[in-house]
């Protein structure tokens, strides 16, 4: 970054700190990755400087057939790696992706149905202070309090009450795996759209340790950023049906020229996510989070569900008389960011909710095993119990730093 150091020593210094922080921290937000330095390469090329609204071969500026070339090889590769009919690589971000599938399935005022927030949703799929809430009649399911599991029973009764024009499949977190037979037959009984966001997982489905949804529903988007390693964006597939409204939406319907970067970019992550070596990681990941469970479990700690079929875990802190925030504060002093959660029927508010979300994505890129995830569970419970212990926490903050040592972000992959 030499140039960037020369032109700009201000922001050069906050990416090298922040480059640090990375590097010496331990990174157990489950949405969050090291995308590879390949990918970065093609986001710090010059494809930022084009315009191409349009789509390959159908463009309304000219100089386009290089970005044709690229955004069709996009396509196609992740046409190849989630079997999908039809693949819009376009959008921006998750939240666009999820409002173009809205624009294109369903009307203004129509009813749809999602999981609720804080049972593990994520904001677009109904909550009240979001575009898809004001937008659209939403009906929200939750999770068996008991169980905290999500009861395809009770989706099915809800469905059959409410009769939703879409019905939405996906999470932000929820650590078990997703029925979606069960929802496409539900929503075939009352002639809703299936929708699936696979953001949180579509790394996982894509190295094939969890089931895909693809050839089942109607439309899935995902991030690009989280288990699939890629730059930050997100892709639309969808069956050939609803290919035109899906394209209409997202350009002209609201995006204008997409970012050339970004989309080569993701070429780039959707071939890494093709390699073998990517099962194994999706594997890892996986096991990473059941030994990080196993661990804080022993250690005292309710996590929803009892586990995880996935790569992340929700902490209910009320089996150790503490508050998510609290124990996110409490993390970051010692160098691991987590993300404080509300837990299902929490009696706290979303900025000091009841727990915390953990996930191992991060720490497997970085080449930690089952191992090395039961340290970090127990360096998270040393944390958290000298939440208020500065002197204590300040040494295990030199463990963290240690253990992220023998595990550099760019390691062996550069
Ligand atoms: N912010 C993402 C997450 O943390 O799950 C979802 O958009």
């Amino acid at each position: 970054m030499q140039h960037l150091r020369e032109t700009d020593p201000e922001i050069f210094a906050i990416i090298a700190k922040e480059t640090l922080r990375q590097e010496e921290g331990l990174e157990l937000i489950a949405s969050e990755n090291y995308t590879s330095q390949a990918v970065m390469e093609a986001m710090g090329s010059v494809l930022t400087n084009k315009y191409s609204e349009g789509y390959v071969g159908k463009r309304y500026y000219g100089g386009n057939e290089v970005i044709d070339e690229m955004e069709a090889l996009a396509i196609s590769r992740a046409k190849e790696l989630f079997g999908a009919e039809h693949v819009n690589v376009q959008p921006l971000s998750g939240s666009p992706a999820n409002l173009a599938v809205y624009m294109a399935a369903v009307k203004p005022g129509d009813k749809v149905l999602g999981l609720k927030l804080d049972h593990g949703g994520h904001l677009s799929h109904g909550h009240p202070v979001n575009f898809s809430g004001l937008n659209y009649s939403f009906s929200q399911y939750e999770v068996d309090e008991k169980t905290q599991r999500i009861d395809m029973d009770k989706v099915r009764e809800v469905a059959l009450r409410e009769r939703p024009k879409m019905i939405i499949a996906g999470f932000s977190a929820y650590s078990r795996d997703i029925d979606w037979k069960a929802f496409k037959s539900i929503a075939d009984e009352v002639g809703a759209v299936t929708f699936a966001d696979i953001a949180h997982i579509a790394g996982l489905i894509a190295g094939k340790a969890l089931e895909n949804p693809v050839s089942i529903f109607d439309i899935v988007t995902t991030t690009t950023h989280k288990t699939l390693r890629g730059p930050r964006g997100a892709i639309i597939m969808c069956k050939a049906q609803f290919q035109k409204d899906i394209d209409r939406t997202v350009f002209p319907g609201i995006q204008g020229g997409p970012h050339d970067h970004v989309n080569a970019a993701k070429a780039v992550c959707f071939l890494e996510a093709l390699r073998p070596s990517f099962r194994d990681y999706a594997r890892q990941t996986i096991k990473n989070a059941q030994a990080m469970a196993g661990e804080l479990m022993n250690r005292g700690y309710k996590i929803l569900t009892d586990g995880t079929d996935n790569h992340l875990m929700v902490v209910d802190l009320r089996s150790k008389d503490l508050t998510g925030k609290v124990a996110e504060v409490a993390l970051e002093k010692v160098g691991i960011s987590c993300s404080r959660s509300t837990i299902p029927f929490d009696t706290r508010k979303a900025m000091d909710p009841s727990g915390i979300r953990l996930g191992s994505p991060a720490l497997t890129s970085r080449g930690m095993g089952t191992g090395e995830a039961v340290a970090v569970a127990g360096l998270i419970d040393e944390a958290v119990k000298n939440h208020a212990n500065e002197a204590k926490l300040q040494s295990i903050r030199s463990q963290v730093r240690e253990l992220a040592k023998k595990f550099p972000m760019y390691g062996d992959k550069a």
